[in-house]
């Protein structure tokens, strides 16, 4: 009677085994449908790790990765032209050239070694002087603006002149090469504010 029983326990123990596993197994299935059909549904994933003004994005497919540690690099050793946007994209370390340091620093964001690049770190000194395209940072992208406003290529809006104005010996209200060398000044660390700030007695309003 007694190994009868055990020997019932047993069997009714395997069949519950069993069940479970099949209804495990046609539950991770169905999850993973699920899953599937879900992820055909979803457009292709957005990209979020566009620092400011798309720095490092240098073949512009709006995300920063090898690929563009790879275009700099191949430009760095002359096998690769870039346009003058992709230029001032690959300066992330904002030296002013586009070497292989770029190249290196480009991989670490890819990889999460570095998390933010040199050229989305200074605020503005003094209200938002030298931040001519406004997104809160000033680099050489601001620079790069004023220096073609100065050269006839783009002409600045007035709000933006405003703010491109940070060197006011040559005239308050006159934009020129001197307000474009003291932003690439200000950027670069060789100085450590705009002219403007030390000429101002409250900052600018925000705009
Ligand atoms: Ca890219
Ligand atoms: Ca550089
Ligand atoms: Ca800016």
């Amino acid at each position: 009677m007694f190994k009868k029983s055990q020997s019932g326990v047993v069997q009714f123990s395997i069949i519950a085994l069993a069940v479970v596993f099949v209804v495990g197994i046609s539950v991770l299935s169905a999850t993973s449908l699920s899953r599937k059909t879900i992820t055909s549904i979803l457009p292709s994933p957005i990209p979020t790790n566009l620092p400011c003004d798309s720095y490092g994005d240098v073949n512009m497919d709006r995300v920063v990765n090898s690929v563009d540690a790879l275009f700099v690099s191949q430009f760095a050793t002359g096998l690769k032209t870039l346009t003058p946007e992709q230029l001032l994209r690959a300066d992330v370390n904002q030296d002013g050239k586009v070497t292989s340091a770029d190249s290196d620093m480009i991989l670490s964001y890819d990889v999460g070694t570095i998390k933010i690049f040199p050229s989305c770190q200074k605020k503005p000194p003094c209200g938002q002087y030298g931040d001519v395209n406004g997104n809160g940072y000033v680099n050489l992208r601001d620079f790069s603006l004023v220096l073609d406003n100065t050269l006839g290529k783009i002409t600045l809006s007035d709000a933006q002149k405003l703010l491109a104005d940070v060197n006011i010996a040559s005239g308050k209200g006159i934009i020129d090469i001197f307000d474009a060398i003291s932003i690439q000044d200000y950027v670069q660390g060789r100085q450590n504010s705009l002219p403007v700030c030390g000429a101002m007695n409250s900052p600018i309003p925000v705009m």
